[in-house]
């Protein structure tokens, strides 16, 4: 009943004092202090060196510190026992507050206000328009799309999303498939990307997607707001939609190669707004309580819950 907690790029330490906290019975290993590897019953990773997880041969399932699970496929060595991603509700309460935070800074223009206070500038005679006269789009109606489209339309947005099979959310004009992520697009002013990255959504946001967003709204042209994943997007073709007015702006928390390099433009472009990758940050707190009571409700005879469908990707 032994759980490997194998973590990359985040200390480790309070992890380990959390899940010890939760299960004060089990003994808990990280790769360097495995012993036993037939002892393993329970895998944790995020964004674990690939191997990590390889040759155990009592494995019962992997979970996911993040919502994400790209992470885990990139590992050619990952066993192939189920996978369960973190859903929970600080999460998905954290990353509507980043899209909601992110979306009222555009539409009360709340940048141009930064560069005024700098600069000692008292003016006020820019267009204000209201939250209902601004289309949002948002790719992605997962856990945490849905939550975020309720809540920009609770503010006033006028919300249309867009998943892969249909979805059917009171007060969001939903849109699947090919025709209607096209549909979608043209009635878009601000675009919000929460899918996951497979290798049907890898790439997606690239120029021909840019070109086909409402060019007329009332932001003044159209923005791409992205924490789904850095692997959704083209930088290059974001940086060029930018300089020739396609993109108006666009605020990004999720990076092709992250930590974001020191030489990319996208650092110092006056209309791009970055995030390091903590939209909706996984908590210690939250996600290894998520997780206990998985292991402890699974010992008890209930099936895994939130299990990744490793065909679909996501
Ligand atoms: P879900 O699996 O709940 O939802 C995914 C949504 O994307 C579903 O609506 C799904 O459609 C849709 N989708 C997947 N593939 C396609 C496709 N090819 N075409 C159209 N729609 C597609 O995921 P979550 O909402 O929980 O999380 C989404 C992503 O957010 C995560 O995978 C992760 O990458 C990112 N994330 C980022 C964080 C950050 O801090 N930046 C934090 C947490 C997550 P359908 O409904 O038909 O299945
Ligand atoms: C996640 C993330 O996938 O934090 O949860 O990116």
């Amino acid at each position: 009943m032994t759980i490997l907690l194998a973590v990359g790029g985040w200390d480790v330490e309070p992890w380990l004092a959390r899940f010890r906290e939760l299960l004060p019975g089990r003994t808990i290993v990280t790769p360097e202090t495995a012993g036993d590897r037939a002892a393993v019953t329970w895998a944790v990773s995020w964004r674990h060196p690939h191997g990590a997880l390889a040759d155990l041969p009592n494995l019962a399932a992997i979970f996911s510190l993040g919502a994400g699970v790209d992470h885990l496929f990139g590992d050619p060595l990952l066993p192939d026992a189920p996978i369960v991603r973190a859903i929970d509700p600080d999460l998905r309460d954290r990353m509507s507050e980043w899209v909601l935070l992110h979306a009222l800074i555009h539409l009360r223009q709340q940048r141009m206000y930064d560069w005024q206070q700098d600069q000692a500038i008292w003016e006020d005679d820019a267009d204000q328009p209201a939250a209902a006269d601004v289309r949002v789009g948002v790719l992605g109606l997962g856990v945490l799309g849905a939550d975020a489209a309720r809540k920009l339309a609770t503010i006033g947005f006028d919300v249309a999303g867009w998943s892969r099979t249909p979805s059917d959310l009171d007060g969001i004009a939903c849109f699947h498939g090919a025709d209607g992520l096209d549909e979608m697009l043209a009635r878009t002013d601000l675009l919000v990307a929460l899918l996951p990255l497979t290798p049907a959504t890898r790439g997606m946001l690239n120029g021909g997607l840019f070109a086909r967003l409402a060019p007329d709204g009332r932001l003044g042209g159209p923005i791409l707001l992205n924490a789904g994943r850095g692997g959704l997007q083209v930088e290059a073709d974001i940086v060029e939609a930018l300089d020739s007015g396609v993109l108006k702006a666009a605020t990004l928390d999720v990076f092709e190669v992250e930590p974001l390099p020191q030489d990319s433009p996208l650092w110092r472009h006056p209309r791009v707004t970055i995030s390091p990758h903590n939209a909706a940050i996984s908590t210690p707190q939250a996600i290894a309580a998520a997780i206990a009571a998985q292991i402890e409700a699974f010992e008890r005879g209930e099936p895994l819950r939130n299990l990744v469908d490793r065909a679909r990707g996501y």
